[in-house]
């Protein structure tokens, strides 16, 4: 048989002329996985935890939530007599930096108005 007349009647066998020698009838079905993982990964979240003491105003510690965690005033005191009765409480969560530069300002505030209230922060 001629060549050229291989070729034609391979490619009619082949139904679906994808070239894999298959008709197409949807025995064979290759599929890309569904992606399940988003691309970007999410960075590590910190918690930024105040620290109750003797000593620091009340008052101080809510005005702390809100010129640093942009808590409204409410927030602000329920987080802050959270702490007063339960020795902790966390302010915020946020990215490694964010949480790193926010628990050094709250101490430095503090450290200003010498108070000895203290902040730390724990990898969620
Ligand atoms: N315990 C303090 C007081 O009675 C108030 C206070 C609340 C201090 C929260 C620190 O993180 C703190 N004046």
């Amino acid at each position: 048989m001629a060549d050229f007349v291989r070729k034609i009647s391979a490619r009619i066998t082949d139904g679906d002329g994808n070239g894999d020698g298959r008709s197409g009838d949807g025995d064979t079905v290759t599929e890309r996985k569904t992606r399940t993982k988003s691309k970007t990964a999410k960075p590590p979240l910190f918690k930024v935890i105040l620290l109750n003491d003797d000593y620091t105003p009340m008052e101080f510690v809510v005005e702390v939530l809100k010129a640093v965690f942009h808590k409204p005033h409410a927030d602000a005191t329920r987080i802050m007599l959270h702490v007063h009765q339960n020795g902790m409480g966390v302010a915020g969560v946020y990215p490694y930096e964010v949480a790193e530069t926010k628990t050094h300002t709250v101490e430095e505030l503090a450290r200003q108005a010498e108070y000895p209230l203290k902040c730390v922060m724990e990898k969620e």
